[in-house]
């Protein structure tokens, strides 16, 4: 598998590549106002395990293929860095050849601002994958470049956990840089809340340490990704006491789809709040195994510490008359499969499709509204040779304790306030303007209805899910304090914009 990764220590394996970069890697030569890159000179001053991936191999093909195949940033070389200091040196190069450069992940990215890079260098962090536990176990130092399942199991080995997002391939500084959601939120607040120093990379190249003492540290928790690479992380973790969660999936017909949204927020806003162990989670897609004429509506109720949820949270559902409940048990670790996001499942798989996403943060649900966008839904999914059947409509309640209680100045992310993460997910095969148009279209009139049903006044969007058209007000914020903070730091920080490719701060 690994035959054409190249050691760029080696040097005559790199000697035989940089005869094939001569002619040009495309793209750099193209730029008149550039030096032609010299890579055996980046080789030469990397560690000894940086890789280098050209075009033409098969890792460099895995590493520039994304989980959403719409405008996409291209590259036209790939190093991973071997060490923290190999970040430092790839920047320093970048910045010495005018070469755009841009740090990868997980893949999952998907917002179009990141089309902008046509060229350069996508430095895939993935060998900085390390995970330190500190002497007291209060906290642990973590690469900047692991993934979601391998720090939650490096964690539980110790017996400890943290909050990181829910898919297991994706990264953890991802989601993290722009917030973070995650199952543990409830009692400890974002991705982000728990860290307390990075180890980053800035836009010329020096590597410092931003702990809360600098400015910056409030602008890595939220727009993070505008201010440089993280190349390590010291985070808060926390002992393993509830290893234990269930969860009951239960199915209803769309026709259900005002009742069930009524309930919901009865329960858990109007007349209660939403308990500190539970997440509710639901999701709308066409499967005609369950029903041949609509979508599904399935609610996800997820009970940490226990076996079986809760009668008292499920029995109003199954009140309403599901067409199916399906009871689960097990541990923390088994929520990824659960909710169709483990490493097994679609979303963790590149399978050259678009994937974009039409986001909204929402205080509580509007039936009205709910049932006007399963309509809309509904004909997209169901329509006779629809590019979208296999469109996922996202509702995610994650329990809200832990991210109110730091208050809304705490960082940059910007929507502590709100309780409910809403997004179409509409899947299709790329084949052209029409169907790109098409998705554009429909994700829009949906989140336009959802937005008048809220009677709020500012767009508020997950900078994770956005779609990459909205403002940075929608990303980061619409107070002026926020734009003009963020501002600030942008100018003090990276004031040629080299980071920029990710929803960028105006
Ligand atoms: C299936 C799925 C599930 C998701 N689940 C969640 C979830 O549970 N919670 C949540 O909050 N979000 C979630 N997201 C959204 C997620 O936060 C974003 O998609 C995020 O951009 C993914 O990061 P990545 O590293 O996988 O992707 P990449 O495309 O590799 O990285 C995205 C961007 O992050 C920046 N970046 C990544 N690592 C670093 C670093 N170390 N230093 C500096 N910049 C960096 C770069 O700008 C890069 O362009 C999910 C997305 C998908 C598709
Ligand atoms: C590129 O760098 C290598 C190593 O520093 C050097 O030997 C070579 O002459 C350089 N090539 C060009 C075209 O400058
Ligand atoms: C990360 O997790 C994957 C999947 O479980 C595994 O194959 C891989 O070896 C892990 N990597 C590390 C560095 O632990
Ligand atoms: C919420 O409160 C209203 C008014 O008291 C009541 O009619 C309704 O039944 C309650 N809903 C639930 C789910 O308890
Ligand atoms: C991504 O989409 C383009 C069309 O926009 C297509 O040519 C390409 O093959 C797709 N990539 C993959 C990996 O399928
Ligand atoms: C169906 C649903 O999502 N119900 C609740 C989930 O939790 C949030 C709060 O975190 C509530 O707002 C939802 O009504």
């Amino acid at each position: 598998m690994y035959q054409h990764k190249f050691k760029v220590a080696a040097l005559p394996a790199w000697a035989a590549i940089a005869t094939c970069l001569v002619p040009c890697v495309s793209g750099f030569c193209a730029r008149a106002d550039t030096r032609q890159a010299n890579y055996t000179e980046l080789a030469e001053q990397l560690s000894s395990s940086a890789l280098i991936y050209l075009p033409g191999s098969d890792t460099f093909e895995d590493a520039v293929a994304r989980w959403s195949n719409l405008s996409v940033p291209v590259a036209n070389v790939v190093v991973s860095p071997g060490s923290e200091e190999d970040v430092v040196t790839t920047v320093k190069f970048a910045n010495k050849y005018q070469v755009p450069f841009l740090a990868t992940n997980g893949f999952h990215g998907s917002i179009t601002t990141l089309g902008k890079m046509s060229s350069g260098i996508e430095i895939y962090l993935n060998q900085l994958n390390s995970v330190e536990i500190s002497e007291d176990g209060q906290t642990a130092k973590i690469g900047g470049g692991i993934r979601s399942k391998n720090l939650t199991d490096a964690l539980w080995a110790a017996s400890k956990q943290t909050v990181t997002g829910t898919c297991e391939c994706v990264s953890y500084l991802g989601p993290g840089l722009g917030g973070g959601h995650g199952w543990l939120q409830g009692h400890h607040g974002l991705v982000s809340d728990q860290f307390l120093s990075f180890n980053v990379v800035l836009a010329d190249g020096s590597l410092v340490t931003v702990d809360e003492s600098s400015d910056l540290f409030w602008g890595l928790k939220g727009a993070g990704h505008n201010f440089g690479i993280v190349t390590s992380v010291t985070s808060k973790i926390y002992d393993l006491t509830k290893p234990n969660y269930a969860v009951n999936t239960i199915f209803f017909s769309g026709d259900k789809v005002k009742e069930v949204y009524q309930l919901a927020n009865e329960l858990w806003i109007t007349n209660g709040t939403m308990p500190e162990d539970l997440n509710n989670w639901s999701y709308w897609f066409y499967d005609p195994t369950i029903d041949a004429d609509k979508p599904v509506i399935a609610m996800y109720i997820i009970q940490e510490g226990v076996d079986v949820v809760d009668s008292v949270h499920t029995q109003p559902f199954l009140d309403l008359g599901p067409i199916m409940s399906q009871p689960q048990s097990g541990t923390y670790l088994d929520l990824g499969k659960w909710t169709g996001i483990s490493l097994a499942d679609g979303p963790c798989q590149k399978t050259g499709n678009a994937n974009p996403r039409f986001p909204i943060y929402l205080k509580q649900y509007n039936p009205e509204a709910q049932a006007q966008v399963y309509e809309l839904f509904r004909q997209a999914t169901t329509n006779d040779s629809t590019p979208f059947s296999g469109a996922l409509f996202m509702f995610e309640g994650y329990s809200q304790q832990g991210l109110k209680a730091p208050g809304d100045e705490a960082s940059a992310f910007a929507y502590r306030s709100e309780n409910l993460l809403v997004a179409p997910l509409l899947t299709y095969a790329p084949t052209g303007q029409a169907v790109e148009q098409a998705a554009y279209q429909l994700g829009n009139q949906i989140r336009d209805i959802l937005y008048q049903g809220s009677g709020e006044s500012s767009l508020s969007t997950y900078v994770n899910y956005a779609y990459g058209d909205e403002t940075p007000k929608a990303w980061y914020g619409s107070e002026s304090w926020r734009q003009d903070r963020l501002s600030a730091l942008k100018k003090k920080y990276d004031p040629t914009a080299k980071f920029s490719f990710y929803a960028p701060i105006a």
